[in-house]
């Protein structure tokens, strides 16, 4: 069944129209799902909230949960319970590292820009997934967002691809434990994509231009094209799916 019309998915890490979750968001409303939107503070409370205006015919909820909060997981998760009942999805979006480690050398990691980079974008996914599990008994999918730098030494990406290689791993042993409930857990590496987040890793441009060069399709990734992959992970089609990486990345990943 490709329609997801009488389905409902909850859409976190939506910052400003770049986002990969917004490209996740529009590509499941094009497929006729609910969405929930939640967002880290109030800062991206009003840009979350005129987005979704844009969507038409889409009745959304909104959520304030900042991902470092243990508290604020649990209670956005019991507040979505007793608003919608049940969800069938999630995409988990979130990332970050400070900005002076996506640059030099990871050796001059700090103890706390370690903690961090994995407090957000590796620990969240489990404390989320587990918030989430009691909402989907009718079964799920749960989706997280990775990148290269978790299988290979990415120039800059340092502690945030060590961060990566946390969440594949995590997203595999979660995948083992909720499978027994009929959820799916799964992860797409994307291709470099200009996000509010990308931003922050250093000669961003090299990395596209490098793309462009040796990726065998020899462009960028769009967002949209990284919402489709996320739609057919929420499907039906990807039923007999758990525990993979998918790449949308134009084959980025195979070229040595
Ligand atoms: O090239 C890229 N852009 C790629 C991104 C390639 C491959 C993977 N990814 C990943 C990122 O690592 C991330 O996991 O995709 C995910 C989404 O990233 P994005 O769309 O590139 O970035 P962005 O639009 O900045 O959204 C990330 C958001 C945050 O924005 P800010 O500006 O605050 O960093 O993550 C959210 C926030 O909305 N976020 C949080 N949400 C809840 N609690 C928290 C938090 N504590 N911190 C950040």
């Amino acid at each position: 069944n490709l329609s997801l019309e009488g389905r409902t998915y909850v859409v976190m890490g939506v910052a400003n129209k770049r986002s990969i979750a917004w490209g996740i968001a529009r590509s499941l409303h094009e497929a006729g799902a609910r969405l929930i939107f939640t967002y880290a503070s109030e800062r991206f409370g009003k840009s979350v909230k005129e987005l979704a205006g844009t969507l038409e015919g889409q009745e959304s909820l909104f959520y304030e949960c900042d991902v470092t909060n243990d508290e604020a997981i649990i209670h956005t998760f019991e507040q979505i319970q007793q608003d919608v009942g049940v969800i069938h999805g999630l995409a988990h979006c979130i990332a970050f590292a400070n900005r002076e480690e996506l640059k030099g050398e990871f050796l001059n990691t700090s103890r706390d820009g370690f903690l961090t980079a994995h407090n957000i974008s590796s620990y969240s996914l489990t404390a989320v997934a587990r918030a989430a599990q009691p909402l989907m008994g009718e079964g799920g999918s749960i989706l997280t967002m990775t990148y290269l730098g978790g299988e290979q030494v990415v120039e800059n990406y340092n502690i945030m691809g060590v961060a990566k290689a946390s969440l594949d791993a995590s997203m595999k042993y979660l995948a083992n434990d909720l499978g027994k409930h009929n959820i799916r857990v799964n992860a797409i590496s994307a291709g470099p994509i200009r996000t509010l987040s990308a931003k922050g890793v250093s000669d961003f441009n090299k990395v596209i231009e490098e793309i462009e060069r040796r990726a065998p399709l020899h462009r960028p990734v769009t967002q949209e094209e990284v919402g489709d992959t996320a739609y057919y992970l929420m499907s039906d089609l990807s039923r007999g799916v758990t525990g993979e990486v998918i790449h949308v990345d134009g084959g980025f990943s195979i070229v040595a």
